[in-house]
């Protein structure tokens, strides 16, 4: 074989979509990382002082996930957020609608008075938490079956599709419920009929307390695809800018018609599995694990790459230190004060909000008449 003359041309590697990003969006990126966990360690500081009640389901180190997808979305595609997406309800649409309520999904009005169980939630206290959706924002309600939701967002993907929509609906689901038995009859559904289904797979190495060796016997839950013939990313989900550029591959994927696909994010879960569960967790959970799945904190992995990019001075990361911290050690003052106002707005009006009438009791009840 004869030898090589001259050298290959250097290809330029492509750009990744996160490159494409400006510093504005950059920057608007940590401030949605900055306002998923400010209302996980408001919230829990909330009921600690007595001033809530109910079961609270931390999203806490898992806040990349989110935000580095509905990031990638339009306000006309769905999602179907479930007990670990909670700020999802509020974060639909915000990109570059930062105040303007009336163009997002659901304001932080709603969804802290849903967790409040007040008369202006959309659950009116039948429950503090996610099962909750709105149609004009296209969030589908939530249910407690977890993957569950995957049928339902194929039926919706599938009617879009027959009227002409080109939404992309997006499902948020644990890796523990991929073993259940609709995670894979929707799935195959989806890929049959080429649906633009994505399935969002937020690893956190737990299912309540059961670990991921118990749940998979392989160690990328993304290999789920292969079955199906459909595409599965795996996702440093802690890391914001990843999240989003494999997001908008299979947003492209599924826009264009290909069809549905998976994303797993790798994370994992900071707390147990509810709050009624952080005293058990810490008997079930090794110390040494918990300390090295929160080492790499989403708030402090991003502010890492702001620097390099030469988007944010050493100084400026400093400024509001959240990162590397549990919900009782961390201030007002590690956050930056826009997103303390923004939720503190949701905090005093679900608080100043009424209950719901007693009569209210039976509304919604099923009832014969004859
Ligand atoms: C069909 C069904 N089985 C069991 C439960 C009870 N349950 C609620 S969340 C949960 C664990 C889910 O784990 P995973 O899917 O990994 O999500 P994570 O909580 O870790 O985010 C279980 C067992 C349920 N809600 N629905
Ligand atoms: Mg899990």
């Amino acid at each position: 074989m004869p030898a090589q003359k001259s050298a290959p041309p250097k290809t330029a590697s492509p750009a990744r979509p996160s490159d494409l990003l400006t510093k504005e969006e950059h920057l608007e990126l940590l401030k949605h990382l900055y306002l998923a966990r400010y209302f996980d360690v408001r919230l829990i500081k909330e009921k600690r002082r007595g001033r809530l009640t109910g079961t609270l389901y931390s999203s806490h180190n898992q806040e990349a996930i989110l935000a580095g997808t509905l990031y990638a979305l339009k306000s006309t595609d769905w999602i179907s957020p479930i007990h670990r997406d909670m700020p999802a309800f509020f974060m639909k649409d915000l990109r570059g609608k930062w105040g303007q309520d009336d163009r997002i999904a659901m304001t932080v009005e709603e969804v802290c008075s849903q967790v409040w169980g007040r008369s202006g939630s959309p659950g009116r206290a039948r429950d503090n938490w996610s099962h909750i959706g709105s149609k004009s924002g296209h969030i589908i309600h939530s249910t407690s079956m977890l993957a569950g939701t995957i049928p339902v967002a194929a039926g919706l993907a599938y009617a879009n599709k027959l009227d002409g929509g080109d939404a992309v609906v997006v499902t948020y689901n644990g890796e523990g419920s991929t073993a259940q038995g609709v995670f894979h009859e929707a799935i195959n559904f989806a890929a049959v009929h080429k649906l633009p289904v994505i399935t969002i797979i937020e690893n956190n190495q737990w299912a309540y307390g059961t670990p991921t060796h118990l749940e998979y016997p392989l160690e990328d839950f993304a290999r789920r695809a292969d079955g199906y013939g459909i595409p599965g990313w795996v996702a440093d989900g802690q890391d914001v800018f990843d999240v989003y550029d494999k997001m908008v591959a299979a947003v492209e994927y599924a826009r264009t018609g290909a069809g549905p696909s998976i994303i797993e994010c790798k994370t994992f879960r900071a707390y147990g599995h509810g709050d009624h569960d952080d005293d058990r967790a810490a008997r079930y959970r090794p110390t040494d694990d918990v300390n090295k799945g929160r080492e790499r904190d989403p708030i402090a992995v991003c502010k890492r790459i702001l620097v390099e990019k030469g988007m944010m001075t050493q100084a400026e990361a400093a400024q509001y230190a959240a990162e590397g911290k549990g919900a009782p050690q961390t201030k007002d003052e590690d956050f930056p004060p826009e997103v303390v106002e923004y939720l503190k707005r949701g905090v005093e009006y679900a608080i100043k909000s009424p209950l719901p009438d007693a009569a209210e009791g039976a509304m919604w009840v099923f009832r014969e008449t004859n």
